[in-house]
């Protein structure tokens, strides 16, 4: 049923503004007049807008601003992922959903999002803020063919791939904080959270959840982050339309997954190092038993973090937050 509707949105989409009529789109998707009449009247309440053209059919002139199933996959250029979207106005937390869904068998590249979650986290059980219809919610599900120590690597690649995504939608080149922030000024605009169902030799699944700030303004910063956040609209100056970020996202996650699974970590290594504010730098790394202060001199082929102390030795930190 919603592929339906996603597929007459696309064929609407790349009919580039000539009027598609309702007999057309009837026989062409082998349902009745009235059925396709249905599907227009719901998604006009979703917030899509047609223009009539009188006797000639149907003109798409404006899409909801929702990361719904529809919206992303008008946009989509991927092989496979996004192929399969759960979308939802409110959930607790797509990570959540996304565990259940893995476990019954979701195929790779399933995407999990919605508009609001109420119970969205971080690492460590730390509280993810996810204010309604402002952020990137999602979580997307991978199914490389890794042993379980690799898979924290998947959080530099998957930083790699928002990087770029958010630089060709917004213009704006984010930062990469090891291991799982982005940062633009200093500020958090994006938190990754990568968690595994694994058996002792092999992933089953990973989970690659995604918090991103797009269109917040200052004022919609919660009081507990309002001085560490920031958002792809506060740093672009505009508003960016999520679901178009959401597919670019899944386009990069996408290519760079294949190519680790290819060829390892190194050529998407030398990419992370050149967004990375963190190597070269002296810093604090607060592991769970200890704290290290030192220079982080660079990231070794597993994607752990070398630390040079003070007395000189390179310690590895597995992981970590790092200040400054
Ligand atoms: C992270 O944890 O940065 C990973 C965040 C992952 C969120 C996504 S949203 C979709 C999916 N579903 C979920 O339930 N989670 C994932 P960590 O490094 O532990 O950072 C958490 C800290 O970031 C908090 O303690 C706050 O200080 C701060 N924080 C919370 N919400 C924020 C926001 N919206 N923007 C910036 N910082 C925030």
């Amino acid at each position: 049923k919603a592929t339906l509707k996603n597929e007459i949105i696309k064929r609407l989409v790349e009919a580039n503004g000539e009027p598609i009529s309702g007999q057309q789109l009837a026989d062409e998707f082998g349902i009745s007049r009235t059925a396709i009449w249905k599907h227009m009247k719901q998604l006009q309440e979703k917030g899509y807008a047609f223009e009539t053209v009188k006797k000639r059919g149907y003109v798409l002139t404006a899409t909801p601003d929702t990361v719904d199933d529809a919206n992303i996959s008008m946009a989509l250029e991927t092989e496979n992922f996004g192929s399969r979207i759960i979308y939802e106005q409110s959930m607790t937390s797509t990570q959540a959903i996304a565990h259940n869904k893995a476990q019954e068998g979701a195929p790779e590249g399933t995407v999990i999002i919605c508009e609001e979650q109420t119970a969205g986290r971080g690492r460590m059980m730390r509280e993810w803020k996810s204010m309604k219809g402002k952020g990137i919610w999602m979580s997307v599900i991978l199914r490389p063919e890794i042993a379980p120590y690799e898979a924290p690597q998947f959080t530099l690649v998957a930083a790699v791939a928002l990087t770029k995504a958010i630089a060709d939608i917004s213009g704006v080149q984010p930062e990469i904080k090891w291991p799982n922030d982005l940062l633009i000024e200093g500020k958090k605009c994006t938190g990754i959270l990568t968690e595994l169902q694994a058996d002792p030799d092999r992933v089953n699944a990973i989970i690659m959840g995604m918090g991103i700030n797009v269109n917040h303004q200052p004022n919609d910063f919660e009081e507990e982050i309002k001085d560490i956040a920031t958002s792809l609209k506060i740093a672009s100056g505009k508003h960016i339309d999520r679901a178009t970020l959401v597919a670019k996202i899944l386009y990069y996650l996408e290519i760079y997954s294949a190519q680790y699974v290819k060829e390892g970590f190194e050529p998407i290594k030398s990419q992370w190092e050149s967004y990375s504010c963190t190597i070269g730098n002296r810093i604090r790394a607060t592991t769970l038993q200890d704290v290290f202060i030192g220079k982080a001199i660079g990231i070794t082929n597993d994607g752990v973090l070398q630390l040079q102390l003070d007395d000189g030795t390179i310690k590895g930190i597995y992981s970590a937050d790092i200040s400054l």
